[in-house]
């Protein structure tokens, strides 16, 4: 049972939780699947008719539509100071191919109801507010994830983009409409992220949202591992050179080296390519793609170089080639304290509980945190299920979440601290 449905905000909310409910609603059914999800993998048809709706919406909302080279979108609603920093808040409009309705869509309409609502209200700010679609957080359709932000903070080599099914990056901007200004750079003042906490501690604290104070590392591994094709009928079994045997002996392996060096050691292989991919041919080549998540990068340097030699032996003992490359490294991040102070001050003028708790998933504010002061809030997951179409949240806590951002927000915008801080 929710402990703050007894207490309701002593003030009318700016915000409007039933516009943002009916806007995440509606950007759901792009790309709809089965079990109440959404599939929009990033530069597709359905990524472009998401795109497209979000910036009609945001030039309803008096916005200023401006998009990046790497396909980021910015909503700028301008400020009484033209010159002066932008307080920007968003997340990303791409998901997983099992994806849910919240996962990043939340964080971009959750900012664009904050500019809806100061437009309802007649509020002229000091700063502009930005709202932020990012491209490609997911990094299902081009490696490495969190592409746009990265971009966008100077920390993405672009030669490195890899498309996993062979697309080029920027010729699907191009084709999709969204191949922005490469010179665009804006000044900012602050990052704000509203995100589902993709977890079970919220729910388990009973709590509607929670504060987070910083997110785990993340490194995205590929071992390619080199066989031979053989003929499944003639071959013995002992003759082969298996490159899929290897690869499951190596996640076998791997997931119990990661076990044994920290039960917080996250460990996951998501994708695993096997070619030639024939029944009746034994796979001469397998790629496993790995996942890794740790606070403590000397963990995650540990488990490298005990797969180093967990590959080294296994190869030799299965007659492949192995080789491993590395696609990502997202360092651990702290968000900025007086940010989250702000947050906490916000929800505590609502009478809301908000504790303070670490993201286990990476976002987008991980980019964002290496060069302006930034800070995230969580809303609540029923089950602590995400990255799943059985993803949700409680209306009235979106509504909740989406009312603490905007005063956050609105206390940089005007240049003033929300009251009991
Ligand atoms: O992978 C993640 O943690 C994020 O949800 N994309
Ligand atoms: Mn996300
Ligand atoms: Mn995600």
């Amino acid at each position: 049972m929710d402990t703050q449905l007894t207490k309701q905000p002593t003030r009318q909310p700016l915000t409007r939780g039933d516009r943002l409910w009916a806007s995440l609603m509606d950007m759901a059914a792009i790309g709809a699947i089965a079990g109440g999800g959404s599939c929009r993998l990033s530069l597709t048809n359905e990524d472009k008719l998401a795109r497209d709706l979000f910036a009609n919406w945001a030039r309803e909302a008096g916005c200023g539509v401006h998009v990046d080279r790497y396909g980021n979108m910015f909503g700028i609603r301008p400020g009484r100071l033209s010159n002066a920093p932008i307080v920007l808040v968003g997340s990303h409009l791409d998901t997983q191919p099992h994806g849910g309705r919240f996962d990043g869509v939340l964080g971009v309409l959750a900012g664009l109801e904050v500019i809806r609502a100061l437009n309802d209200a007649g509020i002229e700010t000091d700063h502009p507010i930005a709202v932020v679609n990012w491209t490609n957080e997911e990094g299902v359709r081009f490696k490495p994830g969190l592409t746009g932000s990265k971009g966008f903070v100077g920390d993405l080599d672009a030669a490195s983009l890899q498309g996993t099914e062979g697309a080029d990056y920027f010729a699907e901007l191009e084709r999709i409409g969204y191949a922005g200004d490469p010179n665009l750079r804006l000044n900012v003042l602050c990052y704000y992220e509203l995100h589902i906490e993709q977890g079970p501690s919220l729910e388990q604290e009973r709590a509607r949202v929670g504060v987070v104070a910083g997110v785990q590392g993340v490194r995205w591994f590929e071992i390619d591992i080199a066989g031979k094709d053989a003929h499944a009928g003639t071959t013995p079994i002992v003759a082969r050179s298996d490159s899929f045997m290897a690869a499951s002996a190596l996640a076998i392996a791997l997931r119990q080296s990661a076990i044994s060096l920290s039960p917080d050691l996250r460990f996951t292989i998501g994708r695993v390519e096997v070619s030639p991919n024939s029944t009746n041919t034994v796979p001469g080549r397998t790629r496993l793609f790995i996942d890794l998540r740790h606070t403590d990068p000397a963990i995650m340097d540990a488990f490298k170089q005990t797969m180093a030699h967990v590959i080294e032996r296994v190869s030799a003992q299965e007659h492949v080639q192995a080789s491993v490359s590395q696609l990502m490294d997202v360092a651990p991040v702290r968000f900025d304290t007086e940010m989250q102070a702000r947050l906490a001050a916000c929800a505590h003028a609502l009478e809301v509980l908000a504790p303070t708790l670490e993201s286990g998933a990476m976002h987008d504010a991980s980019s964002l945190a290496s060069v302006v002061p930034t800070a995230m809030l969580f809303v609540q997951s029923r089950d602590g299920i995400s990255h799943n179409p059985r993803e949700w949240s409680e209306p009235g806590h979106v509504a909740t979440a989406c009312e603490i951002l905007a005063q956050a927000v609105l206390s940089h915008a005007i240049g003033s601290m929300p009251e009991h801080t």
